[in-house]
């Protein structure tokens, strides 16, 4: 629960606060992709054609954010900017976000800490690429993201193109079902691969259509089951890049973070960075492409909501 004391901590961007109270569809975004996901200047476009997405198909955009310790729910087009372009700007997950408003610190929130704000908020979804997870090698480095634990905790429906694929995906459905958490795919049975339409694994759960994830989700409320829900929504199959590719550039990126020592919450910023070196900014397309599709069914969630 969200106590009324966050209150002064958050600054609602006027148009989303218009839409909360009027109670239009809003679609929460996320931020440490664009302070640490992606390099400028393609955070900065992505971050801005996810919007414009968002609003085509009639919801309101909040990208979540902490700029100067404040909790900002909604970003204006040059909050967006500099945030894009900031050096040094924090990844915050709920391990940090109470530290960076005490500190009056600036930061990209992951899944986990947007899940936290959106809910302060009051918006019930969230358009993302992919979720952290289980690391490969967790059972060693106990390296298993916030992410998970949120999605079992905070009621907010996330939309995602499943765990990224350098996670142990199997592990990661483990520990979801572990929690509680219905991992859902949209329209498939294979759970998808962040980058790749298929992993090896089934899918938990599968619903063919936006409004039947809205459904699932209000169901969950009425039956008092708390926590939030994952969509696995598969990447475009024109964007795609398949597995059997993917697992070549996973795997040398893993060597490089074993042989430079990558730890801790430099592992997943790192791995990204390293495979869009290896795949010549294929990744990348292939990630903003993949975020976009999320941001339009998303929109399409809250407008069932
Ligand atoms: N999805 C992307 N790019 C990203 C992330 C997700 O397409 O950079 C971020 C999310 O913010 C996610 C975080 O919450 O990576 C997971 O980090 P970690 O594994 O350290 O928990
Ligand atoms: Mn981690």
């Amino acid at each position: 629960m969200t106590p009324d004391t966050a209150r002064p901590f958050v600054d609602l961007l006027p148009a989303v606060a218009d839409a909360l109270a009027a109670g239009r569809p809003v679609v929460a975004l996320e931020s440490t992709i664009i302070t640490h996901g992606m390099p400028y200047p393609d955070n900065s476009v992505m971050a801005a054609n996810v919007e414009r997405i968002i609003a085509e198909e009639g919801a309101v955009p909040a990208t979540i954010a902490v700029v100067g310790g404040r909790i900002k729910v909604g970003l204006s087009d040059g909050e967006r900017e500099s945030l894009a372009t900031a050096s040094g700007a924090m990844k915050l997950s709920r391990a940090d976000l109470g530290f960076a408003v005490a500190q009056g610190r600036t930061g990209g929130t992951t899944v986990a800490a947007t899940m936290i704000c959106a809910r302060m908020a009051g918006i019930r979804v969230f358009a993302t690429g992919g979720i952290g997870g289980v690391h490969k090698g967790a059972e060693e480095s106990f390296d298993i993201s916030a992410d998970l634990d949120e999605l079992a905790r905070t009621p907010v429906v996330v939309v995602s193109a499943g765990a990224k694929a350098i996670l142990d995906i199997e592990k990661t459905l483990e520990v979801l079902e572990t929690r509680g958490v219905p991992v859902v795919a949209l329209a498939a049975d294979i759970m998808p691969a962040f980058w790749s339409r298929q992993s090896p694994y089934r899918a938990p759960l599968r619903l063919e259509r936006p409004e039947d994830i809205a459904a699932l989700f209000e169901t969950r409320r009425k039956l008092g089951l708390d926590g939030g829900m994952l969509v696995a929504n598969p990447v475009p199959e024109e964007d795609e890049i398949p597995a059997g590719e993917m697992a070549r550039y996973i795997a040398a990126a893993h060597r490089a973070a074993a042989e430079q020592k990558i730890a801790g919450k430099a592992v997943t910023p790192f791995l990204l960075g390293k495979i869009l070196e290896l795949t010549d900014g294929r990744s990348l397309k292939t990630n903003i492409a993949l975020v976009e599709n999320n941001a339009r069914i998303a929109a399409r969630i809250a407008k069932a909501l």
